[in-house]
C-alpha cells in the first residue's frame, strides 16, 4: 500500500485544505504517521558486499527498539530491491542498514567500532535517496557510514529449520507476518533471502525479535525446490499456521516433503512484475 510520495502528497496537502475550511473535519485528518507505510529500498553499487549478509532495520527513534526487519544473506549482485508491504505501523521509525562485513550478525560500524559499513535515515517512511536516477527510494554505497548499535529485540526469534531439500535447491525466501487484526492488514515484519543455500538437505535461517507475544503472526516459506529461479505455487509455496508470538519461542521445523503445500501464491506483491511472490528482486537470469 501507500508509497510514500502518496504519503507526503497527503501530509503536505491535509494543512492546505483544512487552511480554507472553516470548520476542520478533525476526525478525518489523516497524516503520514496515522498510516504508516511499506518498508522498501533499492540498493545499487554494492559491489564491496556482493558476498556479505545485509540487514536493514525499521526501529523506533528514540528507544531503538527493533519493528521490522529484512536480511539478503547476502548480495550476490550489486543491485537489488526489496519491499515489505504494510511493514511500518504509525508510530515514528527510523531505518537502519547495515552490510554485515564482520559476519557475526550484528553491527559492529567502522572506523568506530569494528568493520561493518551501516547507513540511517531517520524516517523510514521517507527515504533519502542519493542516486541519480530519481527514484525515491534508490541507495547508492557511499561512505562515511553512520554509526549505529543494535536495537532492543522485545519479540521471540523465528527460527526456521528446512529439511526435505535435494541438492537440486535453489533460493529460498521467507516472509514473516504480522496479522494487524484491528486493521485488517498483513504486515510484512521479517523477510530473509538467500540464494543460495547449499545442496541439502537441510537449511536453517532466524529472523531475531520480531514476534510479540499477545500479536498473531505466520511465516509464508518460497522454497525453489527444482532451482529454476521460479515458485511453483503447487509445489514450492509454504505456510506455517498462524499463532500467537509466543509459540514463536520454539524452533519450527518445516520438511518439504512432507508438508503441504499453501497451493496458492501470498497475497504480498514485490518488486519485480514478473516474478510478484519474491519481495527481493530475483537475480538477473545468467
Ligand atoms: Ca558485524
Ligand atoms: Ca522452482
Amino acid at each position: 500500500m501507500k508509497p510514500w510520495n502518496a504519503l507526503l502528497a497527503a501530509a503536505v496537502l491535509a494543512p492546505l485544505v483544512s487552511s480554507c475550511t472553516i470548520v476542520a473535519d478533525l476526525d478525518s485528518y489523516v497524516s503520514a504517521d496515522d498510516l504508516g507505510c511499506d518498508m522498501r529500498l533499492h540498493l545499487i553499487e554494492f559491489s564491496p558486499h556482493l558476498t556479505d549478509a545485509v540487514y536493514f532495520q525499521a526501529v523506533t527513534r528514540q528507544t531503538n527498539e527493533l519493528r521490522a526487519l529484512a536480511i539478503i544473506d547476502h548480495m550476490v549482485v550489486a543491485d537489488r530491491s526489496f519491499v515489505m508491504p504494510n511493514a511500518i505501523g504509525p508510530d515514528p521509525q527510523a531505518l537502519n542498514f547495515w552490510a554485515d562485513v564482520s559476519g557475526d550478525g550484528f553491527v559492529q560500524t567502522s572506523p568506530f567500532a569494528g568493520s561493518d559499513h551501516s547507513w540511517r535515515f531517520e524516517d523510514v517512511c521517507v527515504p533519502e535517496p542519493n542516486c541519480d536516477n530519481g527514484e525515491d527510494d534508490c541507495f547508492s554505497h557511499v561512505a562515511p557510514f553512520v554509526n549505529i548499535t543494535d536495537p532492543t529485540e522485545l519479540g521471540n526469534t523465528l527460527q526456521l529449520e528446512l529439511a526435505g531439500l535435494t541438492s537440486d535447491v535453489g533460493f529460498v525466501e521467507v516472509h514473516l507476518i504480522e496479522h494487524d487484526l484491528d486493521l485488517g492488514l498483513r504486515r510484512v515484519v521479517g523477510l530473509y533471502r538467500k540464494d543460495d543455500v547449499g545442496d541439502g538437505p537441510t537449511f536453517g535461517l532466524e529472523l531475531r525479535g520480531l514476534a510479540l507475544p499477545g500479536r498473531r503472526y505466520s511465516v509464508d516459506v518460497l522454497v525453489d525446490r527444482d532451482g529454476d529461479g521460479v515458485i511453483d505455487p503447487l509445489s514450492e509455496v509454504f505456510t506455517v499456521t498462524e499463532s500467537d508470538g509466543s509459540a514463536y519461542a520454539s524452533a519450527v521445523t518445516l520438511d518439504v516433503t512432507t508438508s503441504d503445500p499453501a497451493g496458492a501464491l501470498p497475497v504480498e506483491v514485490g518488486p519485480s512484475s514478473e516474478h510478484p511472490e519474491q519481495l527481493v528482486s530475483p537475480l538477473p537470469a545468467p
